[in-house]
């Protein structure tokens, strides 16, 4: 019987249907229903476990999972506050849930800089990552531990500053804080103990994290095509982002106008086209590309 690859999921919340889009843009066939902890995939010798995101870590380290889909911000907060050191790493980066760990106060009070923090209360569910950026710059404050809503803390007077995750910014707002610091940048992170797979569980995640690179690249990559005058056609190459050698094609009944084909590997912006327009280039297509494997 083949082994099964268990990879550890956040079950609900900000992590968990991008986590599960991503998964399924791989080929992987599963339903996730109710409150089964664990879901079978279909296609593949592959078990989903649904779990709360600040247990991914330590099921990985602990052998529960083989490997797991969570936030940075969480893996860098359960290294820093576990009794003997978590065997957990990132195996890769998979760039969704980016946000930041960052410090903020009232927009008008007397807390502008890090420095302005010595002698007072921060309100934080990162105490590990708070007390190590706090040792490193050597600031004298005290960590006040929350298990949520840490953005009213300044108002109902538990703290004068907060030390809390950031995306859209829109919460800080609400509650008239300021970010003056950023102390931890983050995305969601594939993670793996030092532990050695089977063979068969080894080859399997090498097929996964290949595809999830696929589905990483084809999400910034684009075709682009058009057709241009012959002579602008090195001209129109340089303005093409991240493309290599594109492919010249004859046009039928014209001498002077070829079509012209690249793969580009970052964005291209309505600038961009109008200076490939500019240049002569007509009949631009930027289309997006499902599936890459280099
Ligand atoms: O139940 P479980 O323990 O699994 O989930 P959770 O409630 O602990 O976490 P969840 O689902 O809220 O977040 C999971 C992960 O998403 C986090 O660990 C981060 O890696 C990532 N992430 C990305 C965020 C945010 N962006 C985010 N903005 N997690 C939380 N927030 C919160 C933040 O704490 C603040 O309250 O959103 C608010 C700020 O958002 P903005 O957009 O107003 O700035
Ligand atoms: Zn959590």
């Amino acid at each position: 019987m083949t082994e099964r690859l268990r990879i550890a999921l956040q079950k609900k919340g900000r992590l968990a249907d991008d986590s599960f889009a991503l998964l399924k843009k791989c080929g992987l066939r599963f339903a996730i229903r109710g409150g089964g902890l664990l879901a079978r995939v279909k296609n593949m010798p592959i078990d989903l476990l649904l779990v709360r995101d600040d247990d991914i870590p330590s099921f990985v380290a602990n052998n529960a999972a083989d490997i797991g889909i969570v936030g940075e911000n969480v893996l860098v907060e359960e290294q820093l506050t576990a009794k003997t050191k978590l065997d957990a790493e990132i195996t890769m980066r998979l760039g969704f849930s980016r946000c930041k760990l960052s410090l903020a106060a009232a927009d008008m009070g007397d807390i502008k800089k890090p420095t302005d923090l010595n002698g007072t209360r921060i309100a934080t569910t990162y105490p590990g990552v708070l007390g190590k950026y706090l040792k490193d710059k050597n600031i004298d404050a005290t960590a006040v531990e929350m298990k949520g809503a840490v953005e009213l803390a300044p108002s109902i007077g538990i703290a004068e500053s907060i030390c809390d995750l950031v995306s859209s910014g829109a919460t800080l707002e609400a509650n008239g804080l300021t970010a003056f610091e950023t102390i931890l940048k983050s995305e969601a992170v594939l993670i793996q103990s030092g532990r050695d797979l089977s063979e068969d569980k080894q080859a399997l995640l090498a097929k996964l994290m290949s595809r999830i690179d696929g589905v990483i690249k084809s999400a910034e990559t684009k075709y682009i095509m058009l057709n241009a005058p012959k002579d602008k056609v090195a001209a129109i190459t340089q303005l093409l982002p991240g493309s290599d050698a594109p492919t010249i094609i004859p046009l039928a009944g014209s001498d002077d106008l070829v079509a012209l084909q690249a793969v580009c590997t970052e964005n291209i912006f309505w600038e961009t086209l109008e200076d490939l327009k500019a240049l002569g280039a007509r009949a631009i297509l930027v289309l997006p590309i499902e599936k890459m494997m280099s």
